[in-house]
């Protein structure tokens, strides 16, 4: 009986390629790769290896990347490099590289092949049905777009993981918790009824990538099948949940997908380098376990995160809510402790206690209303 219903302990597959935390973007960049060593070592660090199949992951190959972006990019990516950088100058600028978001670093392409390829491992381990669970904190690089990089991100891991996955399901729901607008899967899907993109970011007209209006629902076939919850700063823990609730049980109701893609983008807890939420690292994994108890295949992937001590502590936390595993507050000691200090905790008091949420329950009643009526669109 106790593994029956949303107390059934589930199949967890991890994936990780070590040598993709060796990468720098460049002195100041925000992203930073070591951040996923960070995390790997804390998820060892408790034991929650243990807990779950851990697999090494392959790098994807160029014909893989090919079944989303174009070949004309996908050539660009390979031969740039920062010592012949200036031979390929109208290039860069047709391919939005080279600017502060996406410099073209050493190795980037190599990057891109490890994330999208540890990507493409987990949905695949779902597609086969040997894992009820799949996860790859190095993806969830939302902003790429079919030809060309955006906001720190050049190949777009979870498109091409959707479309692994759609082989075998008919219906998947993409659910994007990073504080920017998941703009590059949105527009993959804009004209898909197979595909409902769910993102929850900061919109305020000016905030990175810019979009994610609630009025942009999809198109065609697609209208209805693209929900946007537009919130501004400071969204606590108890307005975030009453709202990602509240519209992921329509949405789920509504849409009845056989598989859930869920990027856990961490620049929405508070004190993100980037984001302006302020989200514990409880209310941030309320989200992880919200999504695990509707109890259909999962992919979850990382995304955004740039005060990096906190991405480790969150994607951590999260692994052990996927185990079904309860975590001691003291870290274990592992070779990034000095990153974790002064504490030395999991739950370290990251909100902060003077900002005023600026999304009151009428505003959140409101986009609630607005998405049922677009979900009443949705054909069952
Ligand atoms: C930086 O300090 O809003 C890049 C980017 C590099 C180092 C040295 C260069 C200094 C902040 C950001 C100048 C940097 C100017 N360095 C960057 C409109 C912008 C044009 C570029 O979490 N400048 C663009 C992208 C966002 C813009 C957010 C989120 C990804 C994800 C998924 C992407 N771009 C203004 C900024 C720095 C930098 C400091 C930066 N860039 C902050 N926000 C952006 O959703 C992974
Ligand atoms: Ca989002
Ligand atoms: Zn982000």
């Amino acid at each position: 009986l106790s593994t029956i219903g949303q107390h059934s302990k589930r199949k967890v597959a991890y994936f990780y390629q070590e040598e993709a935390s060796a990468f720098h973007y460049g002195e100041g960049h925000p992203m930073k790769p070591a951040r996923l060593a960070l995390t790997h070592n804390l998820v060892f660090g408790y034991g929650l290896h243990e807990k779950m199949n851990c697999f090494r992951s392959r790098s994807a190959t160029d014909e893989e990347i090919a079944h989303y972006h174009s070949s004309d990019y996908i050539e660009f990516l390979q031969r740039v490099t920062p010592d012949n950088r200036h031979l390929w100058s109208q290039w860069m600028t047709r391919f939005n590289l080279g600017v502060d978001d996406c410099p073209i670093f050493d190795g980037v392409y190599d990057f891109c092949l490890m994330y999208a390829g540890a990507s493409l491992d987990a949905a695949r381990k779902l597609s086969a049905g040997t894992s009820d669970i799949a996860v790859n904190w190095s993806g969830g690089l939302h902003h790429a777009k079919k030809w060309e990089a955006s906001g720190f991100c050049y190949v777009n891991d979870i498109v091409l993981s959707i479309l692994e996955l759609l082989r075998v399901h008919p219906r998947i729901v993409y659910v994007d918790i990073d504080v920017h607008h998941g703009d590059g899967v949105q527009e993959a899907f804009y004209r898909s009824n197979r595909v409902m993109t769910v993102s929850f970011h900061r919109y305020d007209g000016s905030f990175f990538p810019g979009t994610g209006n609630i009025d942009e629902k999809g198109v065609g076939v697609g209208k209805n099948y693209a929900i946007n919850v537009p919130l501004t700063e400071s969204v606590d823990d108890d307005s975030y949940a009453y709202i990602f609730r509240n519209v992921m049980n329509d949405v789920m109701e509504s849409f009845r997908p056989t598989a859930i893609v869920l990027q856990c983008g961490a620049d929405s807890l508070a004190k993100d380098r980037l984001g302006c939420f302020n989200l514990s690292i409880r209310g941030h994994g309320e989200c992880v376990k919200f999504m695990k108890n509707f109890n259909i295949p999962m992919l979850v992937l990382g995304g955004g995160g740039y005060t990096i001590r906190n991405v480790a502590r969150a994607w951590t936390y999260e692994t052990s809510v996927l185990v079904d595993q309860v975590l001691d507050n003291d870290l274990p000691n592992n070779a990034y402790m000095s990153h974790f200090g002064p504490e030395y905790v999991l739950h370290t008091p990251i909100k902060d206690v003077s900002a005023e949420n600026t999304n009151p329950r009428q505003k959140l009643d409101y986009i609630r209303e607005k998405i049922r009526e677009y979900l009443r669109g949705v054909e069952h």
